[in-house]
């Protein structure tokens, strides 16, 4: 695994440290500690209790299977959204995701209209090799994700494969912001790790048109 970290910038007066990345066709930024411990920890455990999360199931080769976490989708009334086959209507923001959503659009200065929430139960809750580059999220989707509760590797690689896979480590209250062709050029995971045992909550606020 390569490191490609260019830029770390830590500022102790002006809020959250902020870090880049030489990633060829990436524009990622990622924002530490947005939200600091206890805080980020607590925000975890009160998105487990209060979210209304779903098994989805997802057919592959022919035999349904339980997607390997829970799932969560709200945003505003007109946002539906379809992943993987699987269609989704959105729920009522709740007052935590509207002020987490609040924050999130202060800090990557764009507007979401809706949040995929993840829920990792433990290192075996996983995410496998993909992009967010549904149609509904335009060409160039700016995508912002929170993590809450236990660390994991956000692995990206090039979809055309021309450069070896890298590691980003998400803490809790870190949030890490995607724009331009990332989502064109390049996938992520979030890989199996035996290491992890605590729960992880994921939040990826996105923009969704609105048909007129
Ligand atoms: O959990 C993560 O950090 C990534 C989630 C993700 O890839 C997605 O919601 O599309």
């Amino acid at each position: 695994m390569e490191s490609h970290r260019l830029l770390s910038q830590q500022s102790l007066f002006q809020g959250p440290s902020v870090e880049e990345f030489e990633l060829p066709g990436a524009d990622l930024t990622l924002h530490k500690s947005v939200w600091v411990q206890p805080d980020g920890d607590l925000l975890c455990q009160q998105l487990v209790e209060e979210l209304e999360w779903s098994q989805d199931k997802i057919s592959m080769f022919g035999q349904v299977h339980d997607v390997p976490r829970l799932n969560a989708w709200y945003g505003d009334r007109d946002c539906s959204y379809s992943w993987s086959g699987i269609q989704m209507s959105p729920m009522e923001w709740t007052p935590t995701l509207s002020s987490i959503r609040q924050r999130v659009i202060e800090l990557a200065g764009e507007e979401f209209n809706s949040v995929l929430a993840n829920l990792y139960r433990d290192g075996s809750d996983k995410v496998d090799w993909h992009a967010d580059d549904e149609q509904v999220l335009g060409l160039t989707p700016v995508i912002a994700s929170v993590s809450f509760g236990a660390s994991r590797k956000f692995r990206l690689r090039r979809k055309d494969r021309s450069l070896t896979a890298t590691d980003i480590v998400l803490d809790s209250g870190d949030v890490l912001v995607m724009r331009g062709p990332t989502q064109q050029l390049w996938e992520h995971q979030v890989p199996r790790t035996k290491m992890v045992k605590e729960p992880r909550v994921n939040l990826t606020f996105r923009k969704v048109r609105v048909a007129a």
